[in-house]
């Protein structure tokens, strides 16, 4: 037994995380169900380190130091499971499992306790960055006990992203936790696109610019407060054409989105636990209508427009006004989403007794993933400053970011609202903006309807109390 590490499942995740491991140093067993990318990955990338390679599970688990740590990379669902099964009768008290696929958390919680009532350690880790970033650098966001962090810890730690010289990996929480934090960074991921999505559907319509001057546009927003993978591969993408046809590559893609899951179950939690993440599900709706085909073809044939299409900019100064004005709009509804994102944290981690450190997710965000930018050194910031805030947007800075953003935003939306241009995520979050700062909301009708209807009680602003109304009577109030 010399292996440090192990990792079992080597498709394109597995394979290489395999190899980013043993380039880091470490004595790598690997295994996969089916020998041939176990052969594939020796053969193509032996060299890059120290790889022992088993064709049965039984070696491969004796393959490896104890505490022996096995890194689980197969499909999630019911392959985690059959792998786990597998695993566990040949594991020993002390030895740790990591589940690095995309398991949703309930899964996790489910597995971690199996495990821990046979002696064992249950990881389940976020692993962000794709494939690329599985081989140079992820973001790695582990869950579980925080004893087993200790000896698993370092070694995550030194393969993760660095962000001045700050690994991008460190322990979330217990059980769940890592794979629930997994989950909303990819639910603010969801957001993020939509967000960038409606900024390039305003700035083409309201420039009556290509896609590729929209590029450059987005080429320098990403030398400002907005600096991020999303937008930097933006500019990108935009500026892309299409070698069949010579068009512009966005242009001849369909404009239907589609998922794999975890927006959905982003936003399904955000409804168990009564948070309003309307960022994140505005913009998972938004794929939904996007797909929507019969919807979309008895809608285009049906509903008027009636509306004022944008005007197309005068002269350099109002093009570039409009341009500013966009770019508020997308970094200020922006704040709103990923605020949400960490209330959403801080529910689940309240009601689970996680005890997570919203600054150090933003921190171990800053590389690596998908939603990495410059403006998570501004969360940590934030959550540095007052560990218990209650509102990521009260934070004096992104106050005084939004504030001063404030008037380009409600023009943007107010503009997309009259031009028929649909700005979902745009519009939401500037709702979300005037509710959550509200002296006074009309919840207060909601309230008295229902207990009209229902006879569902209601608070008073003047004496405390739960009150009834004799409705269907002589309208008498009544303590209830
Ligand atoms: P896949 O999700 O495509 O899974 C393929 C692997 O699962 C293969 O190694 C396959 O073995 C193994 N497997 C299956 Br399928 N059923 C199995 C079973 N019953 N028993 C044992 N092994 C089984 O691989 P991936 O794209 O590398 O992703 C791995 C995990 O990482 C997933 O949970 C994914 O959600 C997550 N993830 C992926 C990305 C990404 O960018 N792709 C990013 C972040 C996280 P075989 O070779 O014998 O068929």
């Amino acid at each position: 037994a010399r292996a440090q590490i192990g990792v079992t499942g080597l498709a394109v995740m597995g394979r290489n995380l395999a190899r980013n491991f043993a380039r880091h140093g470490f004595t790598v067993a690997v295994h996969n169900r089916s020998y041939a990318k176990t052969a594939s990955l020796i053969e193509e990338a032996g060299h890059e380190g120290d790889f022992v390679p088993s064709e049965s599970m039984a070696d491969f688990v004796a393959s490896l130091e104890r505490p022996r740590k096995v890194v689980v990379m197969v499909k999630a669902g019911a392959a985690t499971d059959a792998v786990i099964d597998e695993l566990v009768p040949l594991l020993e008290e002390g030895d740790i499992v990591v589940d690095a696929g995309n398991a949703h958390f309930p899964d996790t919680i489910r597995r971690e306790k199996a495990l821990r009532e046979r002696g064992l350690h249950f990881v389940g880790t976020g692993v962000s960055g794709g494939e690329e970033g599985a081989l140079l650098g992820p973001s790695i966001m582990p869950g579980g006990t925080r004893e087993s962090y200790e000896s698993l810890g370092p070694i995550l730690e030194a393969i993760s992203a660095k962000v001045d010289g700050t690994p991008c990996c460190t322990y979330v929480g217990p059980d769940g936790a890592g794979h629930f934090v997994k989950m909303v960074h990819n639910g603010i991921e969801y957001a993020d696109m939509q967000l960038i999505a409606e900024a390039y559907d305003l700035l083409r319509q309201g420039l009556g610019a290509s896609a590729a001057e929209i590029g450059e546009i987005f080429e320098e927003w990403n030398a400002g407060d907005l600096e991020s993978f999303l937008i930097e591969i933006t500019a990108k993408v935009l500026r892309h054409t299409d070698a069949a046809t010579g068009q512009a590559f966005v242009d001849v893609v369909l404009d239907q989105a589609e998922q794999k899951g975890t927006g959905r179950w982003t936003v399904q939690n955000g409804l168990d636990l009564g948070v309003p993440i309307t960022g994140i599900a505005e913009a998972t709706f938004a794929r939904a209508l996007s797909g929507s085909v019969p919807q979309r073809e008895a809608a285009r044939a049906a509903l008027p427009a009636d509306a004022t299409p944008l005007e197309v900019p005068a002269d350099d100064a109002a093009r570039a006004a409009f341009v500013e004005d966009v770019r508020q709009a997308l970094y200020a509804s922006k704040v709103v989403a990923y605020s949400q994102g960490f209330d959403q944290i801080a529910a689940a981690s309240a009601e689970n007794g996680w005890n997570i450190d919203r600054g150090a997710m933003a921190r171990i965000w800053r590389g690596g993933c998908i939603i990495r930018a410059r403006f998570l050194n501004r969360i940590t910031e934030a959550y540095e400053r007052d560990p218990g805030l209650p509102l990521l947007l009260a934070d004096a800075y992104f106050t005084e970011a939004v504030g001063n953003g404030l008037a380009a935003w409600r023009r943007v939306v107010a503009k997309a609202a009259a031009a028929g241009i649909p700005t979902p995520a745009f519009s939401s979050s500037l709702a979300y903006y005037d509710g959550v700062r509200a002296e006074r909301l009309p919840a207060a009708l909601i309230q008295a309807q229902r207990d009209y209807f229902g006879a569902h009680t209601y608070r008073r602003t003047d004496r405390e109390g739960t009150f009834h109304t004799l409705w269907s009577g002589d309208r008498t109030e009544v303590e209830a």
